[in-house]
Order: C-alpha cells, then sequence, then structure tokens
C-alpha cells in the first residue's frame, strides 16, 4: 500500500459506528447532522433491538439514505458487544477507520474532521474530555468525578499515558481493531473503552488524544449503573495485576493537543 509522508498508509473509507439502546429522541437528528456535515463517512447504527423503536427509526434512515447501515442485534449485551460486532461489519466490508460515537448527541460530528486529521500521523485518536481544550457541558459533579477517577485510576493501574481513558468518540484505523476482534473482549460495560487503550498501548500502536467538548444528553437516560462501575474496577484491577505479572511492555503514546479553531 503506498504511503504518505509520515509512513502511514492512507485512511481509506470511514465508517462511524453509533451504539444505540432507546435514543429514539436522539439518534434521527444526530445521524442528520452527521451526514449532512460529512458525506463521505459512512454511518453503522448499532441497535440492541430498543424498545423505544430506535432500531426501527435506524431502518427509516438507511432506508433514506444510502450511507446509513443498521446492525440488528437481539438484546441488550452492553456497549462492547455491539461495537465488536459493528467493528467486524466495518472491516468485513472494507473500511479503513472505524470511528465510535455516542448515540445520544454527547459527541459532536463537527469535532470529527480534527479526530481524523490526527488520524492521518496516528493510529488511534481519543477524543479527550480530560487534556487542555477539553471540556464537558452539563454533566453533574459526580459524574465528573467518576469520569476523572476511573480515568485516573485505570492510568495509575496499566501504566497508561493518557488522560481520557473511557472515552467513547475515537477514531481506529482498522488494522488496530484485529487483535481486539480476533481475541474478542470480555468487557461489557464502558471499561470496554479502557480495555481498547489499553490493548492499542501494549501493541505499540501510536495513540494520540485530541480535546473534545462532551454535551450531556438532552434527552433520554444515561446506561450507567453501579454494575458497569464495578466491572470496570474489579476487570481494570486485574489487568493490573496480570500486566504487573507478565511484565507486558508498554510504549509511550504521543499526546497530541492540537489548536482549536477559534
Ligand atoms: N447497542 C447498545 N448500545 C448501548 C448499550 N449501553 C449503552 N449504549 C449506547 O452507548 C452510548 C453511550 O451510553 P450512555 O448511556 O449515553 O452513557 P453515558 O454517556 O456514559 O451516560 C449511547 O448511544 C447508548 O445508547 C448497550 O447495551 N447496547
Ligand atoms: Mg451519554
Amino acid at each position: 500500500m503506498r504511503e504518505d509522508a509520515r509512513g502511514l498508509p492512507p485512511l481509506g473509507r470511514v465508517l462511524v459506528v453509533i451504539p444505540t439502546y432507546n435514543e429514539a429522541d436522539n439518534l434521527p437528528p444526530l445521524v442528520r447532522r452527521l451526514r449532512a456535515l460529512m458525506p463521505a463517512c459512512d454511518v453503522l447504527v448499532a441497535d440492541d433491538d430498543s424498545p423505544d423503536g430506535t432500531g426501527k427509526l435506524a431502518d427509516e434512515l438507511s432506508a433514506a439514505d444510502p450511507g446509513v447501515h443498521v446492525l440488528h442485534r437481539p438484546g441488550k449485551e452492553g456497549l462492547g458487544a455491539a461495537y465488536l460486532a459493528g467493528f467486524r461489519w466495518g472491516v468485513e466490508r472494507g473500511y479503513g477507520v472505524l470511528v465510535e460515537m455516542d448515540g445520544d448527541g454527547s459527541h459532536q460530528p463537527e469535532e470529527l474532521p480534527r479526530l481524523l486529521t490526527a488520524l492521518a500521523s496516528a493510529d488511534v485518536v481519543l477524543g479527550s474530555r480530560w487534556v487542555p481544550g477539553g471540556r464537558i457541558v452539563n454533566w453533574p459533579r459526580y459524574r465528573q468525578l467518576l469520569s476523572r477517577g476511573g480515568s485516573a485510576y485505570s492510568r495509575r493501574v496499566l501504566g497508561l499515558p493518557i488522560r481520557d481513558v473511557t472515552g467513547g468518540y475515537r477514531a481506529f484505523r482498522a488494522g488496530v481493531l484485529d487483535e481486539a476482534l480476533l481475541h474478542d473482549v470480555a468487557s461489557q460495560g464502558y471499561c470496554f473503552q479502557v480495555d481498547l487503550a489499553h490493548r492499542a498501548i501494549r501493541a505499540g500502536h501510536r495513540v494520540v488524544e485530541v480535546p473534545i467538548t462532551f454535551v450531556e444528553r438532552a434527552h433520554g437516560n444515561s446506561k450507567m449503573s453501579r454494575d458497569i462501575v464495578v466491572e470496570a474496577l474489579w476487570r481494570v484491577t486485574a489487568w493490573g495485576i496480570a500486566a504487573r505479572l507478565g511484565g507486558s511492555p508498554r510504549r509511550q503514546a504521543h499526546l497530541h493537543h492540537d489548536i482549536r479553531e477559534s
């Protein structure tokens, strides 16, 4: 494959994977906004048979727009399983870039060009709330503390040189996901995000962070739960112990603070 000036292959086609569970009010405006802004980026909605009919709305969006696809899953299996199924769908169809984006409007499609620009000289780009320029709008204090605490704990226990370890607005070169897709990842809830970041860094991929503005959902409810927090805590602790026992190699991630357009 032809390489660009930085020695990395060109990016290829982009697929934005949006996992949904009960996002009927949020998904249609988000998908329309995304497609209008970035018509070259295809969208895959991975819906877990949402009782509120999100899957049906996704089908309507898909019928009206050939760039929108839907993966119907039989029931609620967690964010990690939905993303892996979506990534697999995309890799099988030859997409070169897989993007993660929440379906509740928290991640701004307007920021996607900056993520993709950064990916031109990286393997993984993490949208980050906890680097200079990153912001959170409308999150209660306890959610901010949980997010900061979760990132700080994962960073310390796993030795990860990144600030936002749990975020869900990310872009991956397809090859980076091979290992996760091959071995599957057990994480169901949000520790899936920690798992993917950890695997990418451990494998020596170049991981960069770019600041994003995270806006709390205007409609519907968060699926964050005590079970999800407990799962993240025990899994991260177990990975930390395994990494210490196994002495796994870690490479420095290259923190990248880009300049925000004013
Ligand atoms: N398919 C699928 N999507 C999920 C599941 N849990 C959460 N999501 C989606 O993942 C995204 C982030 O979840 P959200 O509840 O907003 O988490 P928060 O932003 O951390 O409060 C949203 O688009 C949810 O609909 C799940 O079990 N299956
Ligand atoms: Mg949310």
